[in-house]
């Protein structure tokens, strides 16, 4: 069936250090995001770039005490919260384009208000389930998922108006190989069903992802998709800010989007931390857009 999509720039680079995340939507933009989508027959609605506090570039480069840009994220995460918000009150598919993965805690507040049960697929080299004790950059980009669970700055918590968002045991990670010590503490210590690099390589992708839809599709109501560009191997996607080696192929990321796909299970999604400016020509943005085709339902045939 095809969907109304709306997409939604959230050009912010707030939660790390390298300028040129925030020109990811643009980027995948102009790679032919929306015209890949409408090609397979969706509706595509784009709203534009949400709005960004302005960047103060020798603040942006100089040493900050605590979580960096804390005010700009927070401002940014409450407008994003708006505009996601609105789109599921018109009843369409959010799609989320970043941006570094501190926009998650905007976008999944804007979501996870429509769910009582919200699952979350985090694709990600990272867990991103850092507080700021546990974090070794004080970058908020390594944080938004624990935020969302509800540990962390009292504002990032409650953007929304709400706090504990995401239940970790409506969470599944996938791609994981750069996790710090505290996330690894966490994830055990709550029993966050995790797939590593090495599960992926045991088990499959395939596998994966059909015992991923099985763990959530009977406890929640909706799920969303959180892809972060760097879940790939820095061969298929350079253009990110905090690459690891060894990572998901483009081939088993296509199958695990076209599974999710036929799924039918999910309702909303965010692409992120695809930064130009340090990419290869736009490669990544291509990528990102190839496997977007198979997310929502392209045939090869
Ligand atoms: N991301 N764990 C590292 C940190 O600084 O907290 C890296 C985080 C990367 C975040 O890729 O979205
Ligand atoms: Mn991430
Ligand atoms: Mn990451
Ligand atoms: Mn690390």
């Amino acid at each position: 069936m095809n969907k109304q999509i709306e997409i939604i720039g959230a050009p912010t680079a707030f939660g790390q250090r390298k300028l040129g995340v925030n020109f990811g939507p643009d980027a995948l933009r102009y790679a032919g995001l929306i015209e890949r989508i409408e090609d397979i027959g969706h509706e595509v609605i784009d709203k534009g770039n949400v709005e960004s506090p302005e960047l103060n570039m020798k603040k942006y480069k100089g040493e900050q005490e605590g979580l960096r840009n804390l005010d700009e994220v927070i401002t940014f995460s409450n407008n994003l919260y708006e505009a996601v918000n609105e789109t599921k009150e018109r009843g369409n598919f959010p799609l989320i384009l970043g941006g570094d993965h501190s926009l998650s805690i905007g976008s999944i507040a804007g979501i996870s208000k429509h769910y009582e049960n919200l699952g979350v697929i985090w694709y990600d080299a990272h867990g991103d389930l850092n507080t700021l004790d546990s974090s070794p950059s004080g970058n908020i980009h390594g944080m938004p998922l624990r935020a969302l669970i509800g540990d962390g700055d009292e504002q990032l918590v409650n953007i929304g108006g709400y706090k504990n968002k995401v239940k970790p045991e409506n969470i599944v990670l996938i791609g994981m190989r750069d996790l710090d010590d505290g996330e690894k503490q966490y994830i055990k210590e709550v029993g966050i069903h995790t797939y590593t690099m090495a599960d992926i390589d045991k088990l499959g992708m395939d596998k994966v992802i059909h015992e991923t839809i099985d763990y959530l599709k009977d406890k929640t109501d909706g799920i969303h998709l959180s892809l972060d560009v760097d879940a790939l191997d820095p061969v298929e996607t350079p253009g990110t800010g905090t690459t690891v080696p060894g990572g998901v192929t483009y081939r088993e990321s296509h199958l695990a989007m076209e599974l999710l796909h036929e799924s039918k299970l999910i309702v909303s999604a965010d692409l992120v931390e695809v930064n130009p400016l340090i990419d290869e020509y736009n490669k990544t943005a291509y990528q990102a857009i190839g496997l977007m085709g198979s997310f929502f339902g392209e045939k090869l045939l």
